[in-house]
């Protein structure tokens, strides 16, 4: 159980579970269009044991049930995504009715069980359309997504708590296409530094068209990773600056100051698109809130024989979840301090925190901890406003495809059957004040 009780976060703090799109909901059906994901896990070795999210959990057909667990567990919040190709399947153009009557159900769904819903435009699952035509290396992918949050402000702007632009913006753009692990997998730096500055571009031109559509409550989510040196070295210490500046200030500094980091700028400048400064007032476009996702560290060794970013990255001897991710909880107080003194002083969500493990206990202390770095943080003065669990159920982890399981909640992918863990069970207790029936 935690050690944690809900009064000690205070009122007006939300307590959620987190999910994505093609993580959960399969439903390739009712003119769904094809996703980049689609095409990169049918492709031989980009997914562990060959997994793909066709049918994942089902969430299109059994989202009853899992709203009934959100609600259930006590839960305040179900932070999910729109599915891009599911509303508009080939990214511009036409809107597929079936896919929003969808949307329409599960946020009635949500509300009529006392749950708010917290939105996502963009959780990776780029129209295949759009990546024909160069993905998010083409400046025109922004105003397609600008279109795309036109529409989802104008249709649900009235039923959502909050909506958040994009998710990650690092993996959208670094871990898919220069370090090839994420779907579209190139390698390549200019694809890299364009998709960094586009999906940023992409989030403020999302902004706007929110606006103009009287949407509220609007912010973006980055991930976090905690940079630091494999040595006491000057080189090392170099190498973890560097490296800080390419997973977090560049997406924190674009967004919020309307400025990239120099030392990123002064290597990937050739490869960025031209005139890239004119976009930088509306990459900074006034948000109300930012959302933090927070998992892990890693250490940065200097390595001159690595061309464009010259370091590896390591992990240390800390305790690890079965993707080999240190558990580093006072990262997080720290990150949620940074960001509230050196960008913002907007409200912060932790969007996202959990551990991929199969033995539950482990997550149990890991939520634990987490959730007592952000009591640190609110105590130092921080204006933390929600913490939600990733996830509820264990999903498609992307290249790491079934077999990592973060959920709280078991899924038996061949019988689709959903069974709460007990920490799942520990949140209720904390949530509820009481001890749930072991369904
Ligand atoms: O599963 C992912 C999620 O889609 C984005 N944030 C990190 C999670 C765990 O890797």
């Amino acid at each position: 159980m935690f050690s944690l009780k809900r009064e000690d976060f205070g009122p007006g703090f939300d307590f959620g579970v987190a999910m994505a799109a093609h993580q959960i909901e399969g439903g390739q059906t009712d003119g769904r269009g094809s996703s980049i994901w689609d095409s990169f896990a049918a492709t031989p070795r980009n997914t562990r044991n060959a997994d793909t999210g066709k049918v994942a959990c089902d969430h299109y057909n059994r989202w009853p049930e899992d709203l009934d667990l959100i609600r259930d567990g006590g839960f305040d919040g179900y932070r999910f995504s729109f599915s891009w190709p599911r509303v508009i399947p080939e990214g511009t153009g036409p809107s597929n009715p079936k896919g929003l009557d969808f949307y329409d159900r599960l946020i009635d769904g949500m509300l009529e069980r006392g749950i708010k819903p917290y939105a996502t435009l963009y959780h990776w699952d780029l129209p295949s359309s759009l990546q024909d035509r160069g993905g998010w290396m083409n400046r025109d992918t922004t105003a397609a997504f600008a279109d795309y949050a036109a529409l989802i402000g104008h249709r649900f702007k009235d039923r959502l708590e909050t909506i958040a632009t994009v998710n990650e913006p690092w993996c959208v753009a670094f871990l898919s296409h220069f370090l090839g692990i994420h779907a579209p997998g190139y390698r390549d730096v200019r694809a890299a530094s364009r998709a960094m500055h586009h999906i940023l571009l992409a989030h403020g031109r999302a902004i706007d068209a929110l606006r103009a559509e009287g949407a509220k409550n609007l912010g973006i989510v980055v991930n976090l990773e905690k940079a630091e040196p494999y040595s006491s070295s000057p080189e090392d210490q170099e190498a973890a600056e560097l490296g800080d500046a390419l997973f977090n200030q560049w997406y924190l500094g674009g967004v919020c100051k309307g400025e990239y980091p120099q030392s990123i700028v002064d290597i990937i400048e050739d490869h960025l698109p031209r005139d890239w400064q004119a976009d930088m007032d509306v990459i900074s476009r006034p948000l109300d809130w930012i959302g933090v996702n927070y998992y892990t560290r890693s250490l940065y060794k200097f390595d001159a024989s690595v061309p464009v970013f010259p370091f590896t990255q390591h992990r240390g001897d800390l305790e690890k979840n079965d993707l080999g991710w240190e558990t580093v909880p006072e990262a997080l107080t720290e990150f949620l301090l940074r960001v509230s003194n050196d960008y913002t002083n907007l409200p912060l969500y932790v969007t996202e925190n959990g551990m991929s493990e199969s033995n539950d206990a482990k997550r149990i202390d890991y939520f634990d901890r987490h959730l007592r770095a952000i009591l640190d943080a609110k105590d130092k003065g921080v204006d933390v406003r929600g913490y939600f669990a990733w996830s509820l159920l264990d999903n498609f982890e992307w290249a790491e495809g079934f077999s990592s399981r973060f959920g709280i909640v078991e899924m038996d992918y061949a019988s689709q059957k959903r069974t709460p863990k007990p920490s799942y069970f520990a949140f209720s207790k904390m949530l509820l004040g009481r001890a749930l029936e072991v369904r």
